[in-house]
Parts: C-alpha cells; structure tokens; sequence
C-alpha cells in the first residue's frame, strides 16, 4: 500500500513540475494534484492507489475496441520488428499503408476510394484544407478560399483547426489566425431556439449557410465544414431539418463539404460513419481517433472521387508528414478496423448495445429536474443540465454546474465529460450491458449529486 501512495505522490509531484497539461489551469490542477492512470482493460482504468474507475468517454472519444486488446498490440509489435519507419515521400509505399487505405475504401461510402494520412484529427483538418484549396487551385477557381466553419464546433488545435473551431475561449488566445475562415451560428436549439420548434430553428441555422456564402460570394467560397454532430460542443444532434439543407445549399454554391468525422467515425453512431447516421454526402471526410481506437496517433482524409481524381491528375501536391501513413499506426489501424468490421463490434452498436445504451439514459433521467434534454444515438449521448429544463432555461453559470456534476462523477469512479452544462458520454463501443448500467447508475448519481447541491428537488 505504501508503494502505491509513495509513487502517487512521487508522479504528482513531478508531473506538477515539468509537464502542462492541455486545456487545464495547470496551477490550479498542480495544487489540487493530477490523478494518476496506470493500466486499463475492457471499459475500465486504474489510477496508482488501484482504484477501478469506468471509462464513459472512451479516453477522449476514442478507444472503440476498449482496452487491453491483444490484436492490435501484435499488429504494432509485428510491424516494428519488419519495419518500424519508413516514409511514403522517396517514391515508396509499404504494406501496412496499402491494406490500410484498401479497408477505408471498402468501409467509406462508394466516392471515397482515396486517402491522405497524418497523425492527429487536427492535422486531418489540416490537410482537408490543403486539399481543397489544391482541387480550386486545379479547377482554375483559386479565388474559392473561404471556408465556412460554425460557432462551438471543435475541429482541433492547430492554427488552421482552432480557427475553423468556434470556441470563443480558445480565439481569445490567439492574436493571429488562419486567413479566409467565417462563422456561422450551430443549430443547438436547447440553447438558442428561442420561441422556434426545432424543425423551424434547424432550417434556420442552415440558411445561415446560404446567406454568408451570398455575403462573401459563391466564387470565393471553398468548403463549408462541420461536425455530424458536435462532440466536444456538448453531443448537439441538429434537428432532421438542418443537413439535408446545409446539403442542399453546398450543391447549388458549389461548395464542397467537408464531414469532420474525427469522433462520429468507426461506429460511434452504429454507421461507420455519422453522416450516414444523418444521411447526408459530404465530398471530404476527416478521420482521427477511432481510426487506431486511441492505441497509437493517427488521422487521415478521404477524398471523394470527383476531388481525389483532380488532385491526382493534377501533378506535385507539395503537402505531407514525415508520419503520413506511418506504418506501425497502419497496421494497428487495419487491426483495429478488422475488429470493428469482423467482431460486428459496429453493427452491435446499432442493433443492441446502443439502443440498450440510448434507452437506459432515457430511462433514468427523462424528467429528471435538472436534465432538459438528452441527445444521442449509438453509443454517444449529451445530457442537457437546465434550470427549468420544461421552460428550456439554462443556468446562469452553466459551466461551473457541469463542471460540479463532472466532479461528482470522476469522484465516484465514472469518467463522464462536461461541456459547459451538457454532461457527454461516449463509452468504448465493446461496452456490455451491465457495464451501461453501471454508466447510467453513476451518471445519474452524479446528476441527483448536483440537484442536491443546487438545492433543487
Ligand atoms: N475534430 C473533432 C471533431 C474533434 O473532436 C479534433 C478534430 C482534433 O483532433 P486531435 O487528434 O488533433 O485532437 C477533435 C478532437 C474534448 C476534446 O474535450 C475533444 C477533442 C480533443 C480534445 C478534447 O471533448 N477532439
């Protein structure tokens, strides 16, 4: 036992001291001392006293096939003894990169039939833009080089993926963006509908699309690019009236469509990707995160026919990592995929565990005092915290009530995420259903936690 707490103390300290943590007051955290992770397997982690915590976030939206799964540590281990690195640059390509990139094109819709890596969803975005830009280049339209983005979305940390995301707390940081980004409002009706039925405020939000591309001119517009439905913005699910319209308006501007697919991919939803959730084609398609289920960094882009057949026709496109494709990331990718497709880890998703998942929540929160809404499908859902959720007000200080209930919660062992406050889950996709249980019982004592705190009953 003292081993364990001497170590905890011992990595606390340390990491107090030499590492700063991403999107945290490191002060404030130092003082208060990081919890320390050490081993996970299935749906469950460890911290270094031992205690067991379950994992409703999948690490950050990202381990698919849970834990501890031997598979994908043989396929990283078997590649690093044939060939750890090489580049894709020198006129080269390797295994790993080639079945990796047959996968996607047999699991992506019928037009994606060509992909471009990198090692991050922000870097993804990146690329997306590059490669956009490149296809107006080719098209002789180069003065189409605005991309429309939307307020509260997250497309990453990067300069360019930071600019496209609409988190005012992150642009107040940044005295120099990327050039040629505009915004427009997100369809979260919860929060901004006003009087409107959701229907009528979905088509709303959507005709904002149009307007801002007549305002900036339709021949100086590239892409419009969004989430299928926000993550890290709180689990919003536009109302049924939004996509098909944003959809609609791209075509007729002739502005391609860019899916950011980093945490709707790889069967979050129960489809491989979230767009055929909503139903809507996009022309791009971003993909991180689920992609190596966590187990390594890699990002990718897939590139719709009429895109990828005028960028390969068009000679040099001068972009590129010294990681793209990396090969231990391609084959713990075609690992990972083999999982997903051959265990009918996705398609359990849709038909059992999501459903089960979707409608305990339901269940145990419906009516809840405090929770206005719950949005979600498949195995991702965001609980909306409210004052008077039947009146749809919000509290004054909603971030400080997510982030209570958030408290609530890792204290009693259920990683369960706040955006503002809308409580966000997104377990590994292999969760059972006594593990949904366990999720729903812990993140309904958290909510019953807050209410209380709140003094509300
Ligand atoms: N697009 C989307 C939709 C994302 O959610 C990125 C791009 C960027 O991916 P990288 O791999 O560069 O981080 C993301 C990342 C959160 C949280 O708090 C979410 C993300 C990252 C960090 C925190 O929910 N998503």
């Amino acid at each position: 036992m003292n081993d364990r707490i001497d170590s905890t103390a011992r990595y606390r300290a340390l990491d107090a001291a030499h590492h700063i943590h991403p999107f945290s007051d490191t002060a404030e955290l130092n003082g208060a001392g990081s919890r320390v992770i050490v081993k996970a397997d299935g749906v469950y982690l460890w911290d270094s006293d031992g205690t067991r915590i379950i994992d409703g976030m999948a690490g950050l939206w990202c381990v698919n096939v849970g834990y501890g799964r031997r598979e994908l540590l043989d396929a990283a281990s078997e590649q690093m003894q044939a060939l750890p690195y090489y580049n894709t640059f020198f006129r080269t390509t390797h295994p790993p990169v080639v079945e990796l990139s047959d996968m996607l094109a047999q699991l992506a819709p019928a037009c994606f039939n060509r992909f471009l890596y990198c090692n991050s969803g922000s870097e993804a975005n990146d690329t997306a833009l590059r490669a956009v830009h490149r296809y107006w280049a080719l098209q002789g339209k180069p003065h189409k080089r605005y991309v429309i983005a939307r307020r509260n979305a997250y497309h990453g940390s990067t300069i360019a993926g930071a600019t496209l995301g609409g988190m005012a707390y992150v642009h107040e940081q940044m005295p120099s963006k990327m050039e040629h980004v505009a915004h427009i409002d997100q369809p979260y009706w919860f929060g901004e509908g006003g009087e409107m039925d959701a229907d009528a405020f979905g088509a709303e939000r959507a005709s904002q699309l149009e307007a801002k591309i007549v305002e900036l001119g339709a021949d100086n517009v590239a892409a419009f690019i969004g989430e299928p439905f926000q993550g890290a913005g709180g689990v919003i699910f536009p109302s049924s009236t939004y996509w098909p319209e944003i959809e609609r308006i791209c075509r007729k501007h002739d502005v391609l469509f860019i899916a950011d697919e980093v945490i709707g991919g790889f069967g979050r939803t129960g489809e491989w990707f979230a767009h055929r959730h909503f139903g809507f084609e996009p022309d791009v398609i971003t993909m991180a995160k689920g992609l190596t289920s966590g187990y390594i960094p890699m990002g990718a882009v897939g590139l719709s026919d009429r895109i990828a057949n005028v960028i390969v026709e068009g000679g040099e496109f001068n972009h590129g990592f010294t990681y793209s494709g990396h090969p231990v990331a391609a084959a713990v990718a075609v690992a990972n995929l083999k999982l997903l497709r051959d265990e009918g880890i996705v398609a359990r998703v849709k038909n059992d565990a999501g459903p089960y998942f979707q409608k305990q929540l339901r269940e145990a929160l419906s009516g809840h005092p405090i929770v206005g809404e719950i949005h979600g499908a498949g195995l991702v859902a965001g609980i909306q915290l409210a004052e008077d959720p039947a009146a749809r007000k919000r509290f004054d200080n909603g971030g400080e009530v997510g982030t209570l209930c958030r408290n609530f919660s890792f204290n009693d062992n259920l990683v369960m995420r706040a955006s503002g406050d809308r409580m966000l889950l997104s377990p590994p996709l292999v969760v059972t259903h006594d593990e949904v249980n366990e999720i729903v019982a812990r993140a309904k004592a958290a909510i019953d936690a807050t209410a209380k705190a709140l003094n509300i009953r």
